[in-house]
């Protein structure tokens, strides 16, 4: 009825485990494990699973995710609670890993950027390691299957947690799911492409790979001297002129298109497939990892830009369309519904040759439909118009200025 096909040698493989949705990071933390559900009732409502393999995931292994991250806070990592964190806080190899107090901190931090306060972007919550060992097993699994020719397209909505560095997490990130996956893929890959559609940099990952050119990092954020409130867009980093680290062989390869807020689709279009197309073309990856945080949408808790689903899903199928190995996650996205809208779309784009789902979505056979049901949640639209709620920043002189600069940057 809605047009679900399973395109005869194509793979796509779908990686999640439902205990991820049951987590919380606190009250009011924007960062809500809900979303997921939603996501998933959305992807059931309209049979997507008929056209895809589904994989339940499974946690991935400490010494996994010790191939990048330090192992004092792997292992503080897998023993965290809000049980256990006072503790482990005593424990004098952990104690060495608290940061420097800073003037106009609102919250106490403990070890690796971690916080018991409820105000703190990484919280320490229940069932907290059991999550992030899970999001990451998921995207492992998913990076297993392209490495292994067994899926053409993988895809881990739990996943695309950029920010988490080396020791330390930040930003609502705390294993980075997606520098483990690349450097897995490099076992098989000459050369890896990441690309981050996050309204926010995606600093975790360009930083892990700031000296391997073989990794090519390119990223889309909002980007500018202060945002509407007077304070600098998180992380403040990824201006135009940041492209790896100067002076090392890394230099070159790794890409920033700062944006300013309010921008539309035909603009956020434009500089998308402008400067993806470019980089496709002079790095020439052997495979893509895509980071789809759906904060750059319209309306989102914490985003900044005015674009609308479809244009959020014409990047998966532009990139989607080089036919090359691509693993396709998650990330941010505050407006849990909206959310769950443009995931369900990209899976749809991902297992459906660039078709889209009807706009009606199937009420009567999502498992809570009022989700979805009356004016205040979309009246039942799969692609309800964003009002534009951002003054739009981005002069098109602006933008052009910026695309010639990093053709420029990639004749090197
Ligand atoms: N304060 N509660 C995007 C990561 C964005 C740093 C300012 C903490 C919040 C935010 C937390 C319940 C991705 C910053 C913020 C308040 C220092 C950020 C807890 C509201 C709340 O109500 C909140 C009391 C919290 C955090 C808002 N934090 C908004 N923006 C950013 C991090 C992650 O989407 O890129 C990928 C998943 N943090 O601006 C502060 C500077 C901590
Ligand atoms: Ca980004
Ligand atoms: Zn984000």
């Amino acid at each position: 009825e809605y047009g679900i096909t399973r395109p005869k040698g194509h793979k796509v493989s779908f990686h999640y485990n439902s205990t991820v949705e049951d987590m919380h990071f606190g009250k009011t933390h924007p960062m809500k494990p809900w979303r997921l559900t939603l996501t998933k009732h959305l992807v059931l409502g309209y049979g997507l699973q008929y056209a895809m393999d589904t994989y339940e995931a499974v946690a991935a292994g400490i010494d996994q995710v010790r191939t990048f991250h330090d192992p004092d806070y792997v292992e503080f990592l897998s023993q965290v609670s809000p049980q256990t964190f006072d503790k482990l806080c005593q424990v004098p190899r952990f104690r060495n890993h608290v940061p420097a107090k800073h003037e106009g901190d609102s919250v106490d931090l403990g070890p690796f950027n971690l916080s018991t306060s409820p105000g703190a972007d990484c919280p320490v919550f229940d069932g907290m390691s059991k999550y992030l060992f899970l999001y990451t097993g998921a995207t492992l699994a998913a990076t297993n299957q392209l490495t292994t020719n067994q899926s053409d397209i993988a895809i881990n909505w739990s996943g695309g947690l950029h920010h988490a560095h080396k020791s330390e997490a930040s930003g609502f990130c705390y294993i980075n799911d997606i520098v483990l996956s690349i450097i897995d893929m490099l076992r098989i890959y000459p050369r890896v492409l990441y690309i981050d559609i996050d309204v926010h940099h995606g600093d975790g990952v360009e930083e892990a790979f700031q000296r391997q050119p073989r990794v090519m990092t390119l990223s889309y954020h909002r980007y500018g001297p202060y945002d509407d409130t007077g304070h600098k867009f998180f992380p403040g980093t990824g201006d135009l002129s940041d492209v790896g680290l100067k002076g090392t062989v890394g230099e070159h390869f790794a890409l920033n298109v700062p944006i300013g807020s309010g921008i539309d689709d035909r603009q956020y279009r434009y500089l998308f497939e402008s400067v993806t197309g470019k980089a496709i073309d002079a790095f020439k990856p052997s495979a893509i990892v895509l980071q789809c945080g759906a904060d750059s949408l319209g309306g989102d808790r914490l985003g900044q830009f005015n674009i609308n689903i479809k244009q959020h899903g014409e990047c998966v199928n532009f990139v989607k369309k080089t036919g090359l190995p691509l693993l396709i996650l998650g990330g941010g996205g505050y407006t849990a519904r909206n959310v769950a809208r443009a995931w369900c779309h990209e899976t749809a784009l991902a297992t459906n040759n660039g078709a889209h789902l009807s706009d009606k979505i199937p009420l009567d056979l999502v498992p809570r439909p009022e989700a979805f049901m009356g004016r205040a949640h979309g009246d039942g639209q799969l692609f309800p118009k964003f009002q534009k709620d951002h003054r739009n920043e981005c002069v098109e002189s602006d933008l052009e200025m910026k695309v010639k600069k990093l053709d420029e940057e990639l004749k090197y």
